[in-house]
């Protein structure tokens, strides 16, 4: 129905650690906001099914070696390769759930012996801006009740925790932070609540650019 009156969706970004349930959260929202009439796409970057992600794929999978300046620009070429989509998407009033974005680009690659934030921003300087960024935060005793690691490429504590330290850099007036230590259907509430007001409060306001 937010087609007919032609106001824009909103562009919702959620970051966290691994185990976070970030993505078990933006399944939950695609569903409980779709049921309250809304349109809503979900998103997730890295989107593996394209050319340049499966080269991505193979590179967190392990399968293959790629440089770190250069899968850093295949993961902002994944995002800008979405932009065309995403923008039509926006503008026809469908908003955004998207899971991770270039604030995982920054803090991965960040977390990287001798890389600068402000390099690894860059590439992603233009992209479309979050009306809101849900950061899910889970305390390390939290996180040790949910269970190990993957197999995955970064999915090391001693990685995982420089990662956290470069997020908490990169928190600005957009974000906010959510303890997800509670139960699913807690945490769905809570969430539910941020998007539905961020919906509302992003109608009227312009799509502003990343970082500039
Ligand atoms: P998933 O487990 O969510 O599929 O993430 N990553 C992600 C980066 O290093 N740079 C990026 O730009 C993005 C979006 C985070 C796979 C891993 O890829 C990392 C975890
Ligand atoms: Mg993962």
């Amino acid at each position: 129905k937010r087609n007919m009156t032609r106001k824009r969706g909103a562009l919702i970004v959620f970051e966290g650690c691994d185990r976070s349930g970030k993505t078990t959260q933006c399944n939950l929202l695609a569903k409980n906001l779709t049921d309250k009439g809304e349109n809503v796409e979900l998103m997730k970057f890295p989107d593996r099914t394209t050319v340049i992600g499966k080269m991505i794929n193979d590179y967190l999978s392990c399968k293959k070696d790629v440089e770190d300046h250069s899968v850093h620009l295949l993961f902002s070429a994944n995002r800008w390769e979405s932009v065309p989509k995403m923008l039509e998407l926006l503008y026809n009033g469908t908003t955004l759930i998207i899971d991770r974005y270039a604030y995982s680009g920054v803090a991965f690659t960040g977390a990287k012996p001798d890389f600068e934030i402000d390099w690894c921003k860059q590439p992603d300087v233009g992209l479309p801006r979050p009306d809101k960024v849900i950061y899910l935060t889970l305390s390390s005793e939290a996180a040790a009740k949910r269970g190990g690691f993957g197999e995955e490429r970064y999915e090391k504590t001693e990685f995982q925790n420089r990662v956290a330290k470069n997020f908490e850099l990169l928190k600005d007036d957009d974000w906010v932070t959510v303890d997800a230590d509670k139960s699913v259907d807690d945490l769905q509430m809570e969430l539910l609540n941020i998007c539905r007001k961020t919906i509302d409060e992003s109608v009227n306001k312009s799509i502003y650019k990343l970082w500039t």
